[in-house]
């Protein structure tokens, strides 16, 4: 053997670990071939919803959360969703499973208005 091929012969072994270890964690990468379920936020904040337009994948989780001093409620203007009167730091969540547009309101202040978008 050559000097340089004990040099490679050496490197070898700790590499070939390395990718034992990389092809031993995988499958717990793969096992689960659904997406990540993803989640999203809107605040309700001085009379407004933040993002007013808030764009999400399929299958997003989207909570409201109340951080103004006085109670809103989140209604979908299509009837798909409709939240309970939310007071301070209530949230309302709701899982969107199909792809559109989902125009709401606070049914308290209808003048308070936004939208989620579902690609
Ligand atoms: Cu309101």
């Amino acid at each position: 053997m050559t000097k340089k091929n004990v040099w490679i012969a050496g490197l070898a072994t700790p590499v070939m670990i390395a990718m034992l270890l990389l092809f031993a964690g995988s499958p717990s990468v793969r096992a689960n071939d659904q997406p990540a379920a993803t989640n999203a936020e809107v605040k309700i904040d001085n009379f407004s919803f933040g993002p007013e337009t808030l764009t999400v994948p399929v299958g997003t989780t989207v909570t409201w959360t109340n951080q103004d001093d006085i109670p809103h409620t989140v209604v979908s203007t299509d009837g798909v969703f409709k939240s309970k009167v939310r007071d301070t730091d209530e949230k309302f969540s709701y899982t969107f499973a199909k792809a559109g547009t989902y125009p709401y309101y606070c049914s308290v202040h209808p003048k308070m208005t936004g939208k989620v978008v579902v690609q």
